[in-house]
């Protein structure tokens, strides 16, 4: 069996985090590993609290499970300080990790910073040593720095955070005032991926980024082309959003 370990903050609700993530994993048939960065007190609706595990836990945890195991794909979500940032890069660099898939998570959507201010200046580290990065129109506009809301400024923002490292770079779309499109850009150009807009409530929406990027690091476990992967990924994130999963 196929292994994928995600490296992320806990979402007591479910929908988000490593939760979310473990389910993706386990949707595709992948086994999953999980390492926890973050404590959080929430629901589907807003961010109560937020205790961040010591980076030398979370090297710990990290440490103890590649004692056993090598995971075919990673997935990096929420990391709550600099310092996890720095041991989850370190880690990644000492043990030669494969198919890194970093969801670059600063915020919630009501807000609640899910990142310290010296993690955002540090994403870069990361940045280069990813197989693909997801970030949604905001992230990729605080890592870019191009004032990004439609899809020439998704495909602008998509080359500056490609040429800092990273294999591929997919910028989600999901807030644009248009119809959703995602912007994959990799070493061969761009792809656009269109979808419909699903009427859904907040709740089905908690979570979206985190699934889409664990279900990227499921097909890449399991072998898949990035594109390949990014399709099926994307169709299981619809289904959760419309409720059919
Ligand atoms: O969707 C971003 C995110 C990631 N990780 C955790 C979260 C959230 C949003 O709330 O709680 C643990």
């Amino acid at each position: 069996m196929k292994t994928a370990l995600t490296i992320a903050g806990s979402d007591p609700s479910g929908g988000a985090g490593l939760q979310a993530d473990l389910r993706a994993f386990a949707h595709f048939g992948v086994r999953g590993l999980s390492a926890v960065t973050a404590v959080t007190a929430q629901n589907s609706s807003w961010v109560r609290g937020v205790v961040p595990v010591e980076a030398s836990f979370v090297r710990l945890q990290i440490e103890t499970l590649l004692d056993e195991f090598t995971p075919d794909a990673v997935k990096v979500g929420m990391l709550a300080t600099a310092d996890n940032l720095a041991v989850v890069a370190g880690i990644v660099k000492e043990a030669g990790l494969k198919n890194l898939v970093l969801d670059p998570v600063m915020r919630a959507s009501g807000g609640q910073a899910l990142l310290d201010e010296k993690g955002v200046q540090a994403m870069k580290d990361l940045i280069s040593l990813s197989r693909v990065v997801t970030p949604n129109l905001d992230e990729a506009a605080v890592l870019s720095g191009v004032n990004v809301t439609d899809i020439p400024s998704m495909e602008e923002a998509a080359g500056s955070i490609r040429a800092m490292g990273a294999e591929c770079v997919l910028v989600k779309g999901g807030h644009l005032d248009t119809p959703p499109v995602d912007v994959l850009l990799t070493g061969k150009g761009s792809t656009h991926f269109t979808g419909e807009r699903i009427d859904a409530t907040d709740r089905a929406l908690h979570g979206t980024g985190c699934t889409l990027s664990a279900a990227i690091a499921a097909g890449l476990a399991l072998g898949k082309p990035v594109k390949e992967a990014i399709e099926a990924a994307r169709e299981y994130t619809r289904k959760k959003i419309s409720g059919e999963d």
